[in-house]
C-alpha cells in the first residue's frame, strides 16, 4: 500500500451503488424464458464488456434470442429500477461524514450525467453533498481514461495528486448505464486484469482505495492503493481525512437487521478444527438481505426457539481461511450448551459490526482472532446502545411458550 500524504483537504470521487440490481433485473428477466438465476451466474460476467457478459449470460442459460435482443430487453429494466437502487453499505455513512467535515466530494462515474442524477435522486442528502456530478458524456473518453478524474480535479480547483478515488467495481458491466456509455463516450475496455475506475484514478495521478462488490474479487483491484471489502472497513484517516467517530469500543453500530431458520449442518469442523461451534442457518431466502450487507464478522443477540436469548458473534461469508464457494452464516453462540441443537429454530439480530473476513498464516492465529471477536462481541452487548436487544420483538416472539 502506497502510504497517504496528509492533505488539509481532500477530494473524493466514488460510486456509491450497489450491484444488487443486477441480480434482481436478470432474476426477473430469466423467469420470462424459464430459467433460474442463481447468482453465481455474477462472477462469470464480471470483468467483462457489455456485449461479452450479454453474449455470456444468452450462451449460459440458453436464452432463444441473440445477444442483441438481450440487451434491447434488458436495457429498459435497468431503467425502471433506478429508483429502487440501494446505497451501497456504508455509503450514506461516508457522504454524511465527510460533507460535515467539510470535504470537498465529486461524483464521476461513465454514466451518462443525466442517469447518474436520476440514480441518486432518491437518496437525500447526496447531491447537495457532492460539489460536482461528472458523467461519462461530459468528457471525450470515460474511464479507464484519466480524463473524468482530471477534470474533476480542475473543477475543484485541487492538484490530483492530492486526491483520493473510492472506487467500487462500476457495477456490474451488464448495467444499462454501462451499455450506454459505450455508446456515447467509446468506452474502451483494456483488460480484465484492473478495473477502469482504479485505472483511471491510478492513470490521472491520485490515490485509489476500491471496494470490489463482488466477492473474491480482489485480485483485480492489485493496482489500487488499497483493496477494502466495504466502505465500512474506509479508515479515512489513512489518507489525510478526518476519521469516524462512531466506533465503539472497537464496533460499528448498525442499523440492526434480521436472520433466522433453522439450525443446518455445517462443514463439521466448527468444533472439531476450530473448537468453536457455528449453528449455521441456510441462506437460502436472504440473497437480497446478505447481498445488502458485506461479508464479515457481525455481532448480536440470538433467539434459540426452544432455549432462550444468548449474545452471539458471527461470520458472514465465505472464510477465506478454508476458500469456501459458498457463503454461510455462521453464529457462535456464547453460552455453552450440552447438547447439539440441529433443527431448532434459530433468530438472529444483528446489531454491530467489528471486522472484515480475512486469511490467517494459520490456524492457531485464525483461531485466536476469533475469540478476540467473542471478547469485543461479549463487552459491547453489556453496552446499553445493543443490549436492549435481547428484548427484541423479532427474537421474543420465536421463543417457544410454555
Ligand atoms: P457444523 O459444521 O455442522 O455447523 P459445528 O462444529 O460448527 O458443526 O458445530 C455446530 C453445532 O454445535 C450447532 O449446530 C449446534 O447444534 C451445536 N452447538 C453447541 N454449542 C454451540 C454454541 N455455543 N454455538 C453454536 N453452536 C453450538
Ligand atoms: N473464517 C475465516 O476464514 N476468516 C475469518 O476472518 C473468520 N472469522 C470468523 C469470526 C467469527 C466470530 C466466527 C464465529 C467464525 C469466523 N470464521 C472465519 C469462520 C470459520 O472459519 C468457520 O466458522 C469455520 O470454518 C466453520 O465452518
Ligand atoms: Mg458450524
Amino acid at each position: 500500500m502506497v502510504s497517504a500524504k496528509p492533505r488539509d483537504s481532500s477530494e473524493i470521487f466514488f460510486s456509491p451503488f450497489s450491484d444488487g440490481i443486477v441480480s434482481e433485473v436478470l432474476r426477473v428477466f430469466l423467469v420470462k424464458y424459464g430459467k433460474q438465476w442463481d447468482g453465481r451466474g455474477a462472477h462469470r460476467i464480471v470483468g467483462k464488456t457489455p456485449l461479452e457478459a450479454a453474449a455470456a449470460i444468452v450462451e449460459d442459460y440458453g436464452l432463444p434470442c441473440t445477444t442483441n435482443e438481450f440487451i434491447s430487453e434488458v436495457t429498459p429494466l435497468f431503467t425502471d429500477q433506478w429508483s429502487n437502487i440501494k446505497a451501497l453499505p456504508g455509503a450514506t455513512r461516508l457522504i454524511k461524514h465527510l460533507n460535515c467535515h467539510g470535504v470537498p466530494m465529486a461524483l464521476a462515474s461513465n454514466s451518462p450525467r443525466a442517469n447518474i442524477e436520476s440514480k441518486i435522486a432518491c437518496h437525500q442528502g447526496w447531491k447537495e453533498s457532492f460539489s460536482f456530478i461528472i458523467g461519462g458524456d461530459e468528457v471525450r473518453m470515460g474511464k479507464p481514461s484519466p480524463e473524468i478524474f482530471l477534470e474533476a480535479a480542475k473543477r475543484l480547483n485541487m492538484e490530483p495528486s492530492s486526491c483520493l478515488v473510492i472506487e467500487d467495481s462500476l457495477k456490474c458491466v451488464l448495467e444499462a448505464d454501462a451499455l450506454q456509455t459505450l455508446k456515447v463516450t467509446g468506452y474502451a475496455y483494456c483488460n480484465g486484469i484492473t478495473r477502469p475506475g482504479v485505472m483511471a484514478g491510478k492513470a490521472a495521478g491520485m490515490e485509489v482505495v476500491a471496494v470490489p462488490s463482488l466477492p473474491k474479487q480482489a485480485h483485480i483491484y492489485t493496482s489500487a492503493d488499497e483493496v477494502i471489502n466495504s466502505l465500512l472497513d474506509l479508515r479515512p484517516e489513512k489518507w489525510g481525512l478526518p476519521p469516524f467517530h462512531d466506533w465503539i469500543e472497537s464496533t460499528l453500530p448498525i442499523e440492526p437487521w434480521y436472520i433466522g431458520g433453522p439450525v443446518i449442518k455445517g462443514f463439521g469442523r466448527g468444533s472439531k478444527v476450530l473448537g468453536i461451534p457455528t449453528a449455521n442457518i441456510s441462506t437460502e431466502g436472504y440473497s437480497t438481505i446478505l447481498s445488502e450487507h458485506p461479508s464479515g464478522v457481525y455481532f448480536g443477540w440470538a433467539g434459540l426457539s426452544m432455549r432462550g436469548v444468548y449474545k452471539m458473534v458471527m461470520s458472514i461469508g465465505w472464510n477465506p481461511f478454508f476458500n469456501n464457494t459458498e457463503k454461510t452464516i455462521e453464529p457462535w453462540l456464547l453460552h455453552d450448551f450440552d447438547e447439539d441443537f440441529y433443527g431448532e429454530q434459530l433468530c438472529l439480530a444483528i446489531v454491530g459490526y467489528i471486522r472484515p473476513e480475512a486469511n490467517f498464516a494459520s490456524l492457531e492465529s485464525l483461531v485466536a482472532k476469533i475469540h478476540e471477536d467473542k471478547k469485543i462481541a461479549e463487552n459491547a452487548l453489556d453496552l446499553p446502545l445493543f443490549a436492549g436487544y435481547k428484548d427484541d420483538l423479532y427474537l421474543r416472539s420465536s421463543l417457544h411458550k410454555n
